[in-house]
């Protein structure tokens, strides 16, 4: 008898999933493939399935926590991506060397909702291979229950006090970066006497860092593994949001400013499912969903319409222009130099 329940049970389920089997089955014969390579916590789950329930668009999402990463992921082969989410100094280099797909403006209406100071920098003046996608600023998050001295800049983050209390971004540039604001070089060239001067810096400042985190950053602040930070404006912001005890500081010497894009690279076989993604993204509704969830300097003005005077108010996702921050360029072969240097210094202070 309960042979024969048990049968009946796997029989009712087996036809239950008939549906579902033919329904896919004619989903993945006419509806299209999207492989998205992006940033780590950066685009909601929720966008990604209500794209795909709209247009039928099946997604599939990898990660990346650096846009060093990402090259060498879209490089290696194998893998064949469709939507890439560089930085202003990747599609600099990415544009320079031939490996993006030239956009059709024509699919994207919703271009017109972007805020014109987003539009046409000099990393893509025509707008050809990029849409904004966020924008951000990488500087200190300090958690004010727990540090009660005045932080301004890098060399108040890295000092003894703070020994084993800090968590930075996991990306060579941008420690490298902090260097070099602090002794006032240019960050965008550099050469071997930049390395030079910079060495002895990060020789003090690595040894007092606890956790190296460029997908989370936010994680290790808000669980009081650390007390303060060189993160991502967005973690910051939510860690604002969460309590105001975290504060936003952009580093007084100077401080990276980024812009992240959606770009198409060279070959992509699934170009115009990209560009029905890039068109979705910047519907104002849908764009609120980014902000809401990751609350970064959204470059969409019709979405910032739709926030609350709390998000826009926001230090961290709106801070005051402090007259010292600064795009990044693609510095060509010296960025393996760069990277070699805080890896060689991480492996040694970091066993
Ligand atoms: C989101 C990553 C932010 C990108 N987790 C920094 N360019």
């Amino acid at each position: 008898m309960i042979k024969t329940i048990r049968q009946f049970i796997f029989l009712l389920a087996a036809l239950s999933l008939v549906p579902l089997f033919l329904s896919g089955c004619h989903k993945s014969q006419s509806a299209g493939q999207l492989n998205l390579l992006a940033w780590s916590e950066y685009i909601p789950q929720e966008v990604i399935d209500g794209f795909t329930q709209e247009t039928g668009i099946k997604v599939s999402y990898a990660t990346y926590s650096s846009n060093e990463e990402m090259l060498s992921k879209l490089l290696a082969g194998g893998t064949q991506y469709d939507l890439i989410q560089p930085s202003e100094y990747t599609v600099e280099a990415l544009v320079r060397d031939h490996k993006l797909e030239q956009i059709a403006k024509d699919q994207l209406p919703n271009l017109a909702n972007m805020d014109p100071a987003f539009l046409h920098l000099a990393y893509d003046p025509d707008q050809q291979y990029s849409i904004p996608y966020m924008a951000g600023t990488v500087g200190i998050c300090v958690n004010t229950d727990k540090i009660k001295t005045p932080i301004h800049d890098y060399s108040d983050v890295f000092t003894p006090a703070h020994n084993q209390r800090i968590v930075v971004v996991n990306d060579s540039r941008e420690i490298a970066t902090w260097a070099m604001e602090d002794l006032g070089l240019d960050i965008n060239h550099v050469n071997a006497d930049t390395l030079q001067k910079i060495t002895p810096v990060l020789t003090q400042w690595i040894p007092l860092i606890k956790v190296f985190d460029s997908d989370s950053p936010k994680t290790s602040l808000l669980n009081g593994d650390v007390d303060l930070g060189v993160v991502y404006s967005g973690d910051a912001a939510y860690c604002y949001e969460q309590d105001h005890k975290f504060q936003y500081v952009l580093p007084a010497k100077g401080a990276h400013r980024f812009v992240d894009n959606l770009c198409i690279p060279l070959g992509a076989t699934h170009k115009h499912e990209a560009e029905l993604f890039m068109n979705y993204i910047m519907r104002p509704e849908v764009s609120k969903i980014i902000s809401d969830k990751f609350p970064y300097t959204n470059p969409n003005a019709a979405a910032r319409k739709l926030l609350t005077p709390e998000q826009l108010e926001n230090p961290a996702s709106y801070p005051k222009d402090t007259g010292h921050l600064e795009i990044f360029h693609d510095l060509g072969a010296e960025s393996g130099e760069i990277d070699k240097l805080v890896t060689d210094l991480r492996a040694k202070f970091h066993a």
